[in-house]
């Protein structure tokens, strides 16, 4: 190599040059390669149901869910238009399923999870095995397990249903590592009956045989009435974070770990006229608002929310919220991936 002072070129000469043959410089854009801090370009944004339901029941007369496969309208950050994408990482949407409808069935790498809305007596299948859907569940449908959705109600009572999705897709996308299948099936055959890896796994108990074979948990439904009475009981022993209120992450049974590997689950309880401490993390998560009115301060943002309202919070951005009422909030984020490649950090702010 013959290292003299180059003469009589611009900087902005040599970079055209070097682009014909794909060579960069990287003292142009190291400190944003490698920033001081988070500086994504996802923003904060909510989604209020009054807003959003109307057009869910438009979908619904636009298209079956036979038709559309998966009758969902993508919750999109506004900063990552087209993407699909309510962070960089994750993805979430809200899917209908109407009285007597069927999704049928497919497998994907993706791995997802449902958290129940809008309605009840919906259901996913999983692997042979049905869960019927209630306000609040959190359901699983691990990687590459076949799943169809359907609604034939519950004791006679048959409604509307809409979920949240909240999907890996755009971590799959960025490993560019994404296989689907698709069945013939309008839905697929029963082989294990409802309850059953609820019986198996959901009383901290397991088969006496069972060794850990997945990354995902047994249990594919955490019902919400055993969510609610834990946040409850330990409410009312005065078990309050002061920047989270009562929060708790689900866990996979069998491993005391994720139940998903690559989404974290929350259930948070503030109590009524409580103020959270100002709190950040790097794992930008989705909040579905289960009960519950208040607010919540995200930068200099302030959303107003109440029960079935959606919002995210990206990465690093400081938080807080404020409970009118008793406030009951799902969350899910990246974490168990930042944990696993040792790069989350948070940090609890005073006021
Ligand atoms: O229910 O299988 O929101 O495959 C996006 C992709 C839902 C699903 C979504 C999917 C599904």
């Amino acid at each position: 190599m013959n290292i003299s002072t180059e003469v009589g070129i611009s900087r902005k000469a040599f970079y055209d040059e070097i682009r014909d043959i794909n060579l960069s410089p990287l003292w142009e854009a190291l400190h944003n390669l490698v920033p001081s801090k988070p500086n994504g370009q996802c923003v904060p944004e909510l989604w209020k149901w009054a807003d959003v339901a109307p057009h869910i029941e438009r979908a619904g007369r636009l298209i079956t869910a036979e038709e559309a496969v998966r009758r969902v309208l993508v919750l999109e950050n506004p900063a990552l238009p087209g993407q699909y994408s309510v962070t960089n990482s994750l993805y979430a949407g809200l899917q209908l399923i109407l009285p007597g409808e069927t999704a049928p069935p497919h497998r994907h790498v993706q791995s997802a999870l449902r958290f129940i809305v809008d309605g009840k007596g919906a259901y996913t299948a999983v692997d042979g095995e049905r869960t019927t859907m209630s306000p609040g569940d959190f359901i699983i449908t691990p990687s590459w397990t076949w799943h169809d959705h359907g609604n034939e109600g519950i004791d006679g009572d048959i409604q509307p249903v809409v979920w949240l999705d909240g999907l890996d897709i755009p971590m799959v996308r960025f490993f560019d590592a994404g296989f689907q299948e698709s069945s013939d099936e309008r839905s697929q055959t029963v082989t294990r009956a409802e309850g059953n890896s609820f019986a198996k796994f959901g009383y901290n108990m397991a088969p006496v045989n069972h060794r850990v074979s997945s990354a995902t948990s047994p249990i594919f439904s955490y019902p919400y009435e055993r969510t609610r009475e834990a946040l409850d009981t330990l409410y009312r022993q005065l078990e309050i974070d002061l920047w989270h209120g009562v929060k708790l992450r689900y866990v996979n049974p069998a491993t005391g770990g994720w139940p998903m590997p690559t989404i974290g689950t929350f259930m948070q309880l503030i109590p009524r006229g409580f103020r959270t401490k100002p709190f950040r993390s790097t794992d930008g998560a989705v909040f579905s608002v289960v009960e519950g009115k208040g607010r919540v301060k995200v930068g200099e943002k302030v959303f107003e929310f109440g029960p079935k309202d959606h919002f995210v919070i990206p990465s690093w951005h400081t938080y807080s919220f404020e409970a009118d009422e008793e406030l009951v909030l799902f969350s899910f984020s990246d974490r168990p991936v930042q944990v696993a490649l040792d790069i989350l950090r948070e940090e609890r702010l005073e006021p």
